[in-house]
């Protein structure tokens, strides 16, 4: 190596230490997800948590999956690409495959039963599993709601009673495993697919349908392009908020007591916006010329809970979790 080149090498790295931000600098965090900037959960992080950690961060948020493609965002925060994300346990299986009991259909009650497992000690070894081999802090638990089935069909072409009635159609699940495994269970042909292709799909009929919960439904107007919803409660559904490590150990013990404070703040508050409209949302969506019913539910739960209790999902939970979640419902 010539002179020169050291030195300009030893030039460039000092550049870079001193580019590291210090505690008393502001940290910018990159949030990229595929929810659009309307839904409750982003609504609640740029209102809540933006505005909690302000003194010392700048929350950046991407809305529509324009920053990151859906389900590459774990591996963005790890390789220091990404600052944030609102991560599911299906994107979380895809590296540590335990988690698929936090996907498996009719396992979570309700919210405040996800709350419950969430900060209940059976939680700890699979958050430090994440913070130790991905670099992922999982900050909080947030509520997305029951997912049902939504169909272009209307009733009178198709009525969904039994998993049976789910024979060939077509139905989008996002897309990985634990995913697939779920419109299978379900009784359908699933289809993966990015979130923001599915109002495409529907509209032009590429697939027959999608599972999500009715303030997603309404969000992402999926309702124009619909028929009819089965109120199957199939998932009830959440996500994590996911938080850099490396970012998080770069902050003194006050900034990280703050955030962890901004995140379950925005957390609740997303939760509660959900409850309500998941509550008030059967009214606007029938208002809409949407057909909503209940199937046979006790039906699909037998078939989703057989589905899952012989799988190779459940091979990889770990001994008694599953009745230590049963044990914190109802
Ligand atoms: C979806 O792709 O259907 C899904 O509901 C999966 C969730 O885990 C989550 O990624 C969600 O999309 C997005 O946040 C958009 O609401």
């Amino acid at each position: 190596m010539t002179h020169s080149f050291k030195t300009s090498a030893l030039a460039l790295i000092s550049t870079a230490i001193l580019a590291v931000p210090a505690f008393s600098d502001t940290v910018t965090l990159r949030l990229s997800t595929p929810a659009t900037d309307t839904d409750q959960r982003t609504i609640a992080l740029a209102e809540v948590f933006a505005p909690a950690v302000g003194a010392f961060a700048t929350y950046e948020p991407h809305y529509n999956s324009s920053l990151i493609a859906q389900g590459s965002e774990l591996e963005a925060i790890a390789s220091g690409d990404l600052e944030m994300s609102i991560t599911s346990a299906q994107e979380l299986a895809q590296f540590f495959p335990e988690f698929s009991i936090f996907t498996a259909g009719y396992v979570h009650q309700d919210a405040a039963h996800q709350v419950a497992v969430f900060d209940d000690a059976l939680m700890a070894p699979f958050k430090q599993k994440v913070e130790d081999e991905l670099g992922v802090k999982l900050l909080s638990v947030m509520y997305l709601g029951r997912r049902h089935v939504n169909l272009r069909q209307c009733p009178g072409e198709l009525t969904v009673r039994t998993p049976a009635d789910l024979a060939g159609v077509n139905l989008r699940m996002p897309g990985s495993e634990a995913w697939q495994f779920l419109g299978r269970a379900l009784g359908a042909n699933p289809t993966p697919m990015a979130f923001t292709e599915v109002y495409t799909a529907l509209q032009t009929g590429s697939v027959d349908g999608q599972d999500n919960p009715l303030p997603t439904v309404v969000d992402a107007k999926f309702y124009e392009v619909t028929c009819q919803i089965a109120l199957t409660s199939h998932l009830v559904d959440l996500n994590y908020i996911a938080f850099s490590k490396a970012v998080w150990d770069g902050l003194t013990a006050e900034q990280q007591a703050t955030l962890q404070h901004a995140a379950d703040a925005a957390a609740e508050s997303a939760r509660q916006a959900q409850l309500q409209k998941e509550n008030d949302l059967v009214a606007f969506l029938e208002e809409q010329g949407l057909n909503i019913y209940e199937p046979d539910v006790a039906s699909f739960r037998e078939a989703v809970q057989a589905a899952y209790l012989s799988s190779d999902f459940a091979a990889t939970w770990p001994e008694g979790v599953l009745d230590k979640v049963n044990a914190l419902g109802k």
